[in-house]
């Protein structure tokens, strides 16, 4: 089974609970970033905790480790159950998020590869591969891989094995949800779900990758 998590971008409170409430059946997480959050303040996680699904904070966290522990530490105060880390910033940065994401009984996801085309200038291949291990070796539960490149989920699964890869790039990047499913643990789909006509009937439209 594939958990199919909401990529949230949209950037009002109010969008954000309608989408939400109108999807939220057929989801198993909700991912809310920098545009939601810009948007609508901080305080929208709270009022998406009323859906009764994992929140997932994606900040895509780089920094020192003593910054990077705030961040978390306050990403987990503010309702969130995830949280997701870049790891070019080494495993010192990503330990202090391991740890705050420990205290807080919640979860912490690393970017290993990235789904656009300009993600192979600078984080793919031997990079990426270094990155996934770093995320074993940490402790984290698992990466965030391209639905766009299913060879290269394959082989960062061949490195972290049993941990979850969380992938982004089905629909609108291109990404074939059929092809990638099997692959991975959690399918990560923003707009061809909340700009479609039917929020509800598009998501419903992936309850296979859930079966
Ligand atoms: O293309 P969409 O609209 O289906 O949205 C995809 C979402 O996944 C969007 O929030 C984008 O920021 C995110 N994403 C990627 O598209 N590619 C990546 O490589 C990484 C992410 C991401 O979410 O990273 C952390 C999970």
């Amino acid at each position: 089974m594939t958990e199919l998590i909401l990529a949230l971008d949209v950037l009002t409170r109010e969008e954000a609970l309608e989408i939400a409430e109108e999807t939220y059946p057929y989801l198993d997480a909700i991912k809310l970033g920098y545009p939601l959050v810009l948007g609508a303040g901080l305080s929208v996680a709270r009022e998406l905790s009323q859906f009764d699904l994992p929140l997932i904070a994606d900040f895509k966290v780089a920094d020192i480790p003593n910054t990077n522990r705030l961040i978390a530490e306050h990403v987990f105060e503010s309702g969130f159950s995830a949280i997701i880390a870049h790891g070019f910033a080494g495993s010192d940065s990503l330990k202090a998020i391991v740890e705050a994401t420990e205290n807080a009984g919640g979860e912490c996801y690393v970017v290993a590869e990235m789904s656009h085309p300009g993600a192979l200038e600078f984080l793919s291949g031997e990079t990426a591969e270094k990155i996934a291990q770093m995320a074993v070796d940490c402790g984290t539960d698992g990466i965030i891989a391209p639905a766009t490149r299913p060879e290269r989920v394959k082989a960062l699964r061949s490195i972290i094995k049993d941990k979850k890869i969380l992938s982004p790039g089905v629909g609108a990047q291109g990404g074939d949800a059929r092809e990638i499913a099997p692959l991975i643990d959690g399918m990560i789909v923003g707009r061809s779900i909340y700009n479609s006509e039917n929020p509800a009937k598009e998501a419903e439209k992936f309850a296979f990758v859930r079966r």
